[in-house]
Order: structure tokens, then sequence, then C-alpha cells
């Protein structure tokens, strides 16, 4: 008996799930209309003057493989908000492409032994279909591809523009070089001492290369943060601490006996009577020039040898082990014509203000430290107001403001009068000046790499350095070329690249064999977008002054610095050059949080990856997008819950069936006749869910409870339809509810919406409807206050269901147990009603 029992358990169990598979085939259902909106074109949009538009842009993938989980969770996120705007009437603008350039194509390359080039188009390809399959209302008409020679042909012309306005130039310094990627990195690129790609140890080579010059605008880059008014505050908090604004002074300290001036930068003038010791960087040029020939040369050499093994962010720590060595010398103050000595120190950096500090150990904690180390005076010229100072009795340097001590004629003064005063005294004496100084450097964008784009410049014996005239654009990168010895790509070696000839002069010449820095190549795609398959410019102004600004970017918070400041950057460039109306390009920014798996970020190395081809083969790819929107708001990191998923898959299994089922109510008599309670409740969840739907996506992005919200609608919608019995008279309310159920979905589940759209005999595609309205009557709280008075005075406050009519109203007041009493023995002569509000009785 109980094998039986159990293998009619396996039948039923078995029969149900054939049968589940036969009914509810998702997959199908998906190819199918994604063949439809495919060939019917309707993600593809044009310039509409008479219509508003939006610009919803994500982040461009690097096709590095098929797409994960953060490509999934970032394009659907986006395609929800283009989807919503679209039904709301706005012309939509929702591209796609390629940021395919770049290192791992190389890697990949040699790994494997492929060409860069075909590596990336396959994955391209990988990933095309994989974004198609996930049902995004890209239109593919506009697709980028950087590594497409009529893509970054664009990128050569502007470097040619910007190289015209002296914004690219070419300049000898200590740069970045990765020794495992074998070639430079933006500061940027360097991640607390490390490469941003490969996390290897990035170490300083002197080396000459091009840069475009951002810091002309980091007044403008700081000042229009202003604008980002939809920006999170955190990336806008990097992104001003990145520039570095520092209000100061430059002051020049003189060697007499060298006929030598070294300018320092300090942020605090009004301490330079405090000044006991002076400061060099170990890599300041000047070390060795001072030190050359005398017995402090050999010790300077270890020194700076040691020092610059450490990464500057590591010396930039205030916590550092302080390390100095002096260079044999006395410098001069000049405000007091103070001698003090100079040294090399390892927290002093070349790259920031101009490498050498005035210290003032009293008032700085890492000169305090220094000056206890090697027995340096220690000088108050600072005094907390009311308070006295004494060095000998200081445990750590006084940094705040204060009264100035010690210091001539500027005694007595607030310090931060004393700032004005000095830089003006300076001023006129020609010792210094005011001097704003900005961490921000320039962006080195020459890659020693292969695959990149070719920086559009020739080498001439006679003529330098000659850009390559604007006719002969693209500079077309070699595709014969194979890995060298080293397992490594150069362009160096590919001879019939290197040789050419001078453009200017005709004679035999170099081409130059770097390529640039991808960021290049997405610091303008969003451009390209609006005019992609322009030949004559890199876009048309007329498009771009349609369709930008982008309103609504989505991308991870990795880029809240580099991507993001170079394409702010460009586009001020452009701004400059009259190619662009606007000066910012993103207007809103939403940066995702990452999927994560059993409580680590999902990644290769953590073996923790769930492949989004294996969700879409199991569920399609409305389940996978619902799964992801409804697991957590876009912000917010989300874990990643196979169950969750079962969820719904069942969810939208439910959905489908209910419509199913009752759709013979459509096409029929679909006037709402007399409602009682019940429908009225279901009106009541229709409107109110038409509400709360649009609010979550357009105020908050809080698509998780948006779906929540739908979620409760439909148990609602169950609930009403399962009590059977005159549904026949409410075809019109199920028919609206229904309809309602569908268009609200769509967004987030767009093929099982038009499909269940169809089903009902919609109109057109669901995606091209209206976003309903809702009826602010319908969804008024479900409990309000009434007032009830005996003439004219208050005697009781009774919440009633907002949908009272005048009769209820009365009778609910007549009912309060307060009034009857007061009601006892009189007579009733009016009652005067104020639906809603009112109920006064007359006596
Ligand atoms: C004297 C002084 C006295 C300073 C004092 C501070 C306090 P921010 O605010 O980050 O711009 N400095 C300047 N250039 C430097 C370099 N290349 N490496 C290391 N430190 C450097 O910092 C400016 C201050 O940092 C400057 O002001 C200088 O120290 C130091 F009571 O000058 B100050
Ligand atoms: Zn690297």
């Amino acid at each position: 008996l109980q094998k039986i029992a159990v293998y009619n358990i396996f039948l039923r169990v078995h029969s149900r799930r054939m049968n589940l598979e036969a009914k509810y085939n998702f997959k199908e259902i998906e190819k199918k209309w994604q063949e439809n909106w495919e060939e019917t074109g309707i993600d593809n949009v044009f310039e509409d003057v008479s219509k508003k538009k939006k610009y919803i842009l994500e982040m461009f993938p690097y096709p590095s493989g098929p797409i994960h989980m953060g490509h999934v969770r970032n394009y659907s996120i986006a395609d929800v908000i283009a989807r919503f705007y679209r039904m709301k009437g706005f012309n939509i603008l929702h591209p796609i492409g390629f940021d395919a350039f770049g290192m791992p194509a190389e890697n990949a390359a040699i790994a494997l032994n492929i060409h860069p080039k075909e590596w990336t188009y396959k994955n391209i390809e990988t990933m095309r279909v994989q974004l198609r399959k996930l049902g995004f209302s890209y239109d593919w008409t506009r697709e980028v591809v950087t590594c497409d020679p009529e893509y970054y042909k664009w990128g050569q012309w502007i470097f040619l523009k910007l190289f015209e306005k002296g914004l690219a130039y070419r300049k000898k310094a200590p740069v970045n070089w990765c020794p495992s990627c074998e070639t430079v990195l933006a500061n940027e690129q360097v991640i607390t001492g490390s490469c941003w790609r490969c996390d290897s140890q990035v170490i300083k080579k002197e080396l000459e290369q091009w840069f475009f010059k951002i810091t002309d605008y980091a007044e403008r880059l700081l000042d229009d943060i202003e604008i980002l008014k939809g920006w999170p505050e955190r990336v806008k908090v990097m992104q001003k601490n990145w520039i570095g604004k520092s209000e100061g002074a430059e002051v020049v300290f003189k060697i007499k006996e060298k006929g030598m001036s070294i300018p320092i930068f300090t942020t605090r003038p009004d301490t330079l009577y405090g000044v006991t010791f002076f400061l060099l960087a170990p890599d300041h040029p000047l070390v060795d020039e001072l030190t050359k020939g005398t017995e402090y040369e050999k010790k300077v050499e270890e020194f700076r040898k040691k020092v610059l093994t450490s990464t500057d962010e590591e010396r930039a720590e205030v916590s550092i082990e302080k390390e100095g060595c002096y260079l044999g010398v006395k410098i001069i103050n000049p405000l007091n014509e103070e001698e003090i000595p100079v040294y090399a120190a390892n927290y002093v950096l070349m790259e920031y203000g101009t490498g050498a500090i005035m210290a003032v150990p009293a008032h700085d904690e890492r000169d305090f430290d220094f000056a206890k180390k090697y027995d340096i005076p220690i000088r108050v010229v600072i005094r907390p107001e009311g308070e006295d100072l004494n060095a000998g009795e200081m445990d750590e340097a006084y940094i705040g403001e204060g009264v100035m001590v010690n210091s001539g004629p500027f005694d007595g003064m607030k310090s931060s009068e004393g700032i004005k005063k000095i830089n003006q005294y300076m001023q006129e004496n020609g010792i210094g000046e005011f001097k704003i100084s900005y961490r921000l450097r320039d962006w080195l964008i020459s890659r020693q790499r292969y695959w990149g784009n070719p920086i559009p410049i020739v080498y001439c014996e006679s003529c330098g350095l000659v850009p390559v005239p604007e006719e002969d654009l693209p500079v077309i990168l070699p595709e014969d070329i194979r890995a060298t010895g080293t397992g490594s790509y150069s362009l160096v070696k590919v001879k019939d690249f290197v040789e050419t000839t001078c453009p200017k002069c005709g004679k035999k010449a170099r081409r130059e064999t770097d390529t640039m820095d991808t960021f290049t190549c997405s610091s303008w795609y969003f451009l390209r977008y609006t005019s992609p398959k322009e030949e004559n410019v890199p876009f048309s102004v007329e498009s771009c002054n349609y369709w930008m600004p982008v309103n609504q970017y989505i991308g991870g918070i990795e880029h809240a610095i580099m991507h993001l400041l170079y394409s702010r950057f460009f586009m001020k460039v452009f701004y400059d050059f009259g190619l662009v109306r606007d000066k910012e390009p993103f207007t809103n920014l939403l940066t995702q949080g990452m999927v994560v798996k059993d409580g680590a970020k999902m990644s290769k190395s953590k073996g923790n990856v769930v492949e989004p081809s294996k969700i879409l083969e199991k569920y399609g790819a409305d389940t996978a997008r619902l799964f992801i929107l409804f697991a957590s708001p876009p912000e917010k990191d989300l874990e990643w819950n196979d169950r969750g998923v079962e969820g719904s898959f069942r969810f939208l299994k439910k959905v489908f069936k209910l419509v199913n089922e009752n759709k013979s109510v459509f096409g029929k008599n679909n006037t709402i006749g007399i409602m009682d309670d019940k429908d009225r409740e279901l009106r009541y969840f229709i409107h109110k869910t038409i509400n709360r739907v649009g609010r979550d996506i357009e105020e908050r992005f809080n698509f998780n409870t948006a779906i929540s919200a739908i979620m409760e609608f439909v148990n609602a919608l169950s609930e009403y339809l399962s009590h059977d019995e005159k549904k026949e008279e409410k075809e019109g309310l199920i028919n609206e509810a229904i309809r309602t159920l569908i268009i609200l979905l769509s967004p987030f589940t767009p093929h099982i919406s038009e499909e269940l759209w169809r089903i009902i005999g919609g109109e057109g595609s669901v995606h091209l409807r209206s976003w309903p309205d809702y009826n602010k009557d319908y969804i008024k709280k479900e409990d309000i206050v009434i007032v009830v008075q005996i003439n004219g005075k208050v005697r009781d406050r009774i919440n009633v269901p907002a949908s009272v009519n005048k009769e209820e109203m009365e009778e609910i007041a007549l009912s309060s147990d307060k009034i009857k009493k007061l009601l006892e023995e009189k007579e009733i002569k009016k009652i005067i009603l104020v639906p809603g509000k009112l109920v006064n009785i007359v006596v």
C-alpha cells in the first residue's frame, strides 16, 4: 500500500510538472516577442521635436566574455526606467554598445593563442545574443563598438583637436608603471598603489608620455559639481576630494651661496615664523644638485632608493614613520631671514604642490614627529585663544586656529587674519603669493599597448612632431601582429605601421606606437549614440542638442572617479569647442550595488558566480529580471538567492494562470455596474497599485516595493476572483483590473506582459501603451476622521472609512455611545452633513 501511495504521488507530481512545462513555456514566449519587437522596430527612436525626450543610459560593457549578474542587474534597472518613461509619453533614447579596446583582450589572446580582435568580436557577439535574450529595449541600430574604425577615427579626431589647443601634450615625468601590464597608468588608475586592472604594485618610472590637460579644467570640474543635483552625495565627495583644491601660498626660500630659489606650497602662511627646518621630496631634482660631490651624496642616494619602494599613498599617511636625511645645507626663511637646515624626507611627495615644504613642527603633526625624531627646535607661533602654549610641554602639534605669537609685526593677529596679511606682505615684497593648489594631475593617456586607439602623430627628423592630417584619419590599427617573445603585443615591432612618411615634408618618418587609454573611448560614447552613423563629424550638434544631457545614467560606483571625471572633462572641452550646449553630460546618476552571494561579491576568483545563461536557460528572462529587481533596491547590494528566483518564477506562473483563466471577460460588455464593498475594495486596489508603482519607480527607483505592491494586488485580485458567484456582472471591473496588472508589470517583465496583453486582445504592443492614471477619489486613505457636533459644539470624533456616503455618516454618528447619551430625551430637528468631514446634529 505504501508503495502504491508513493507511486501515486510520484505520478501526480510528474504529470503536474509535465503539464506546467507545456503551459508555461516562458522561453518560447520570450523568443517570439523578441523577434516581434526586432521586426517591428518598436525600440528604435528618432528625434521628434514635438515630443519631450529622456535619455536613459547604462555604462556600456567591456566585452570580456559572457555577461555576468552585475550587468544583468545594471541593465534591468535601466530597462525599467526606459520602459516606464516611454509609457509616460517620453521619446526615449536607450542605446547600448561595447567598450571594446583594452588589456584583457591582449592577455586572453596570448593565453588562448587567438588575435585580440577575434577574441573581442566573439565576446561582443556572445553578449549581444544574451542582451537580446534578456529583452532589453535597446535601439540596436545605434550600437557603438569602440574598436570599430568608424568609432575610433573620431577618438583620433578628438585627440588632434586637443593637440591643436594645447590640451594634449608630451612631457617627461615620473609616471606610474605597471610591470605586469607593461604599460603606464593614469593616476586615477592606481588604486592604493596598485594597478586597477591586475592589482600589481605600481612603480614610478621617468618616461616621456602623452597627457591631456585636465588640470586646466580643475576649477570648473569642481564648481560644476554644484549642478549635479541628481548625483549621489558620495560620488560628489569622491570627485571633490580627487580634485583636492587647497588655498594657500607659494613662498620662495633661497640658498644664498648656491644662488638657488626653491618655492614651497603651504596652506598656513600664518605659521611662517614657526618654520624651523625645510624639506624636499627625496626625488626632488634639487636634491642631487645640492649633494653632488659632497659627503652627503651617497647617503641621500640610499635614502631615496629606500623611500621610493613605498607608494605615494603609503607616504601620504599621517601615521607613517617619519624619516629624513640631512643634505648639509641651510636655507633662508624669506620672512625673518633665519637660516634653517634642509632635509630630504619620506613624507614629502614630489607629485604635490612644489615637492618642497617649509616645516612647522609646532603646528603640523608630521613636522612635529620629524622634529622630535631629529631633535630640531619647535617654536610656537599660534596659541589657542585665551590659552598659553609652551613648546617644551607639547606632546603633539597644535593644528587649530588661534592668535599669532613670536611673529614679529604680526603678533596678536588672529591666524585667519594673519594668512591674509602675510600673503599681502609677501606679494608686496616679491617673496611669495596667494596660490591655489590642486591634487588633480594631468591625465596620462598614452599606453604601451597594442589593443587600443592609435595616437595620430608622426615623428619626423626634420619637422619634429607632426599630427596626422584629418583627411588621413583613421590611423588604422594594423591587424597583422603577433605576440612577441615576452608574450606581449606592441606596435613597435610592426614595421609597416611604424615606417611612414612625414605628412609635412614627405621624408621618411616614424609613427607614434603608443595607443590611447581606453578611458578616452568611453569619455564620449554617449555623444556618439545620438548620431552613430555620422560620417563627417564625431556627433551631430543637432542630435546632441535634442538628446543630451543624459537624464539618467546607471552604473557601478567603481567609476566614481575615473570614467565620470574624464567624461565630465571631455564634455567641458567640447563645450569650449562649441560642439555641445550642455556643461555636464549626466544629470542624474544611479550607482547600483553589487551582486553578492554567500556574503561575498560574485566573482570568478571567489568561485561564487551564478551564470546568467544558466538562469535564462532554466527560467527565462522575465524571472531573472523580476528576481533581481525585487530582491533589493538598486543602490543596495543584492544577495543572490535561488529560492528567491523560484519565488519569482512561481509568481509569474500565477499571473499567467490567472489571466488565462479569466480571458473570457474580455471583448464583452465592459461597463462597470453597481458595486458592492468587495468591488469597491478591488477598485481601491487597482488605483492604489497604479499610484504606488508609478511613485516607487519615478521618485525613488524602489523597484522592490513597486513589485511587492503588484504582488499584493495579484493576491487581492485572486481573492476577489475566487468568489465566483457573479463574475458575469463584474466583467468590466475584472477587465480593468487585469489590464492594469499587465500594464504595470510590463516594464519589469516585458515578455510575459506582452503575451498576456495579446491574449486579452489588447491593442498593439503593451509597451507602447500609456501608463495608466489613477483616480484620487478611489484611493483616499481608508480611514478619515469625522467630527460630530450637537448644536455646533464638538462632541465626538470618529474614524470612518473614506468611502462612506452621507447616509452612512449619519448612521455612524448617531450610533456613537457618546452621542447617544447626549441625545437622550432630546428631539432631533435637523442633521447637517459636510461629506467626509462633519455631522452637525441640531436638537
Ligand atoms: C606649512 C604648514 C604648517 C603646513 C602647518 C600645514 C600646517 P593640503 O591641505 O593637502 O593642500 N605639503 C605641501 N606640499 C607637500 C608635499 N609635496 N608633500 C607633503 N606635504 C606637502 O596640504 C598642504 C600642506 O601639506 C602644506 O601646508 C604643507 O605643509 C604640506 F602648521 O606648510 B603646510
Ligand atoms: Zn597592471
